[in-house]
């Protein structure tokens, strides 16, 4: 099955690692994230070494660097302020790219409307997040993750926290989603 993605229920006080779903729930389309920017791929974890789909979105896309990351309160120095940077929204310079190998998580993204996507990630989905969009990341109630990291070139973590309006990757972001919908309006007619 894909990834699970809905509107969240931004209005709920709940523990973050919790769905948060809207009452009745509201699921978004992978269609849906493509337009925002955000693409998937399902793949097999079991064979991230060998995997010849993992290596051609590799080469065509140039991520050259990778690296494993795990993801839980044993293996995270200062976890909860981590997890509390994570959690924060921010944007990046850059694509974030992260294969989920093992265990579960959530990235929250913004929509063209600002409201909250969550996308719950599992073994075998891959997603990139586009450089300039607003997002923030958290364990689910697992509370474990292992993530493949993928970069072109030398890794750059850096987030820029919310507001980032004046941010040459944001503003690109927005130019990019004005693009797409007038490709979209040019489709119909
Ligand atoms: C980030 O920028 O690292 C995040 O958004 C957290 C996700 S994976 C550690
Ligand atoms: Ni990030």
């Amino acid at each position: 099955m894909a990834i699970e993605a809905w509107f969240m229920d931004e209005t709920s006080g709940e523990d973050q690692r919790l769905p948060r779903h809207c009452n009745p729930k509201e699921f978004v389309s992978l269609d849906y994230l493509a337009e925002l920017g955000v693409l998937y791929w399902r793949l097999n974890p079991e064979n991230y070494e060998n995997d010849e789909e993992l290596k051609k979105i590799r080469e065509e896309r140039g991520y050259n660097y990778m690296d494993l990351l795990d993801i839980c309160p044993e293996k995270v120095a200062d976890f909860k302020e981590k997890l509390k940077s994570f959690y924060t929204e921010h944007i990046h310079a850059d694509e974030e790219i992260r294969y989920c190998l093992k265990g579960s998580a959530y990235f929250d993204v913004r929509d063209k409307d600002d409201r909250w996507i969550r996308i719950w990630i599992k073994a075998g989905d891959l997603i990139i997040l586009p450089a300039g969009i607003y997002h923030r990341f958290t364990l689910d109630t697992g509370d474990y993750v292992k993530l493949m990291r993928l970069f072109v070139g030398e890794p750059v973590w850096t987030a820029y926290n919310r507001p980032q309006e004046d941010h040459p990757a944001r503003k690109e972001y927005i130019q990019s989603m004005r693009t797409e919908k007038v490709g979209m309006a040019l489709e119909a007619y």
